[in-house]
């Protein structure tokens, strides 16, 4: 990595005129940055150089430069959503409604493993629920003289997505604490869209910046890339799939002017990747495993019984990594990140124990709210197709975790074989902030977690996204019930099996008189998540996965909405049973006994005409 970028860098100025210019520049760079902020040691600021350099070259090269050639984005505005957020809009986005729907979804799920469909037609603004606790709401803040660069990375990422998070913190924050956004394309492979993305912000803003990696960084390098170009005095990370909620920034910001060695987070709330509803999370806290795996965990009980939980800051051993603010200078003071990570992953632990080992803290701050697309999938690989998550922990366990690190070892034993390159930088930054052992950390910060063979309760979530409370495992709530008739057949929907029998695909029967017993077979109890359960037992749902057609099918109900989630929709005078998830209607295959349900465009054909009663 060393060699790598020197050479590189040697390349770059090797005939070209710009030499001497470089030069001085890196003089006064160097004088800028020794006086600024207490450099660490001596590889990291070449390497800061270095992508310093090239970042100011290249910005240089664009601002010269004309526009790229593409198709202009067309900026879309859903007026339904702009003023109140609403999720039967947002569920009747979803409906794939012909062939170009149905492309614009299948490819979106591919490159962005969310629904791009949905996102798109949502625009460039929209409401979100103000998902604060009262205490947070009608508050006054005082003068905050604090002024912010907000960072964002982006690998290929989807545009609507990305300009509607620029938009929202447009709208949701006062001007003054934003001293410029700067989005850093991660040198996104998807020429069109990172080029649509550039001309738009070139011709719509003027406090943010577009910059561009000179070759595809990671995420963790193509953050300090950017905290490299920024002035402002707060450094504001956030992932390229987040929209902000109202009053985000002001409590994040109060925060660090109380003590500017705080290092705060927002509570992340959840975008739902099917239908981009924006659903408020619980309050829970950063932890990790052995494994050094993120997880949320329960807050302890002293914090959860406290009377201003929702509104007072939350002590968080580790942070999930993408959403966080702090001093700029504090940001280079300790060490930003370790740039021999690579792609993605790990960091988030790295910074965090770092952040508490060398004098700081860190903290969740629950009245600041900032949305975030959870993904079932990363939708990206990376260069070198190695699993740099291993390595990148590996770097953190070796650096920062003391004997320690053996748990983790022993956890993931495939690490042993694993390079994970020169560590001496960090182990040497470490030494220069006199940070606390890995013990106190344990001992201080995060006592909660037990180690291996211990025995005590879990605290932890298995999810990657926030846990719900448990009202989850509560018994559905029935809002009606009765038999689901397809209208032009009069026949009615059950199960091709017995009613317990999971996996079963759902056919058209004869309905049955409702006072034989055999009535059950054909009941179905709708929900007020929108289930459909038939006699109570299972819920309807949809195969995934599978190529071309897509059949309703029986499945032990979840709970979580998803495949599992229904809703009458109007087309054409008929009503429809629509699935948000797959943007398809209930159709049946054949209009006779033993036709089978399936998912199909919702076009109002008799074949999906249904009721229930
Ligand atoms: O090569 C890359 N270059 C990039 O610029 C790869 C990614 N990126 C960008 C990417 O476009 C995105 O904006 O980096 C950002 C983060 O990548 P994601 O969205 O793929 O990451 P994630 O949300 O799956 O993962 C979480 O853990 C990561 C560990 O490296 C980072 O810290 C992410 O920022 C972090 N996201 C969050 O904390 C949001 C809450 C999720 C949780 C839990
Ligand atoms: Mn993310």
């Amino acid at each position: 990595m060393r060699k790598r970028l020197s050479l590189k860098c040697c390349l770059f100025g090797i005939g070209i005129p710009l030499t001497l210019w470089m030069t001085l520049n890196l003089v006064s760079w160097d004088m800028k940055l020794s006086a600024d902020w207490n450099q660490p040691q001596r590889l990291t600021l070449r390497a800061r150089k270095t992508l310093l350099l090239r970042s100011k070259v290249k910005a240089q090269a664009e601002e010269k430069g004309a526009p790229r050639q593409c198709e202009e984005i067309p900026e879309v505005i859903n007026k339904a959503l702009v003023k109140h957020y609403n999720t039967s809009v947002l569920h009747s986005l979803g409906i794939v409604s012909g062939p170009e729907d149905q492309i614009a979804r299948d490819e979106g799920y591919q490159n962005f493993a969310f629904n791009a469909l949905v996102s798109d037609k949502i625009g460039f603004h929209r409401a979100v629920p103000d998902t604060r606790y009262p205490k947070c709401q009608d508050v006054t803040f005082p003068a905050i003289n604090l002024d912010t660069s907000i960072i964002v990375c982006f690998f290929n990422e989807q545009p609507s997505a990305l300009l509607r998070l620029v938009h929202s913190i447009i709208d949701r924050t006062p001007q003054e604490l934003v001293k410029e956004i700067i989005l850093v394309d991660d040198s996104s492979t998807l020429d069109d869209l990172s080029c649509q993305i550039e001309n738009y912000v070139n011709q719509h803003f003027n406090n943010v910046r577009l910059v561009r990696t000179p070759e595809r960084q990671g995420l963790i390098r193509a953050r300090v890339f950017g905290a490299n170009l920024a002035s402002g005095q707060v450094l504001v990370f956030l992932d390229s799939h987040c929209e902000v909620n109202t009053d985000w920034l002001e409590p994040l910001l109060l925060r660090i002017s109380h003590d500017p060695t705080t290092v705060v987070v927002p509570v992340i709330d959840i975008i739902n990747h099917d239908t981009m509803e924006y659903q408020q999370s619980p309050l829970v806290r950063g932890g990790f495993n052995w494994g050094l795996h993120f997880s949320w965990d329960r807050l302890p009980d002293n914090e959860k019984n406290d009377p201003d939980l929702g509104s007072k800051p939350i002590l968080s051993p580790t942070m999930a990594g993408g959403l966080f603010a702090m001093k700029r200078d504090y940001f280079h003071h300790l060490g930003e990140y370790d740039l021999g990570m690579d792609i993605w992953g790990g960091e988030n632990l790295e910074i965090s124990f770092r952040i508490w080992m060398c004098g700081g803290k860190l903290e969740i701050i629950p009245c600041s709210r900032v949305g975030h697309i959870f993904r079932k999938r990363r939708p990206y690989g990376n260069p070198k197709g190695r699993d740099t998550f291993l390595k990148n922990s590996l770097r953190v366990a070796n650096v920062w975790m003391d004997k320690y690190k053996e748990y983790f070892l022993k956890q993931r034993p495939q690490a042993q074989v694993v390079d994970y390159g020169d560590i001496s930088d960090r182990i040497s930054l470490r030494k220069h902030l006199s940070c606390k052992s890995f013990k106190w950390y344990l001992d201080h910060v995060y006592p909660e977690l037990s180690l291996p063979g211990d025995v005590k309760p879990s605290n932890k979530s298995s999810h990657h996204q926030p846990m719900k409370s448990k009202d989850k495992r509560k018994k559905p709530v029935i809002v009606r019930h009765g038999r689901i008739k397809h209208v032009s057949t009069n026949l009615c929907a059950q199960s091709e099996k017995e009613i317990y029998t999971k996996k079963a695909l759902v056919t058209l029967a004869r309905c049955n008189d409702e006072s034989l017993s055999g009535q059950k077979a054909q009941l179905w109890f709708e929900t007020e998540k929108n289930q459909l359960m038939l006699a109570q037992l299972l819920c309807l749902d949809i195969e995934t996965g599978s190529v071309g057609k897509s059949y309703a099918r029986l499945m032990k109900c979840h709970g979580l909405g998803g495949s599992q989630g229904w809703l009458w929709i109007k087309k054409n005078g008929a009503s429809l049973l629509y699935n948000p998830v797959s943007g398809k209607c209930l159709t049946a295959t054949a209009t006779k006994v033993g036709g089978y349900l399936s998912l199909d465009l919702c076009t109002g054909a008799k074949e999906q005409a249904f009721t229930m009663s």
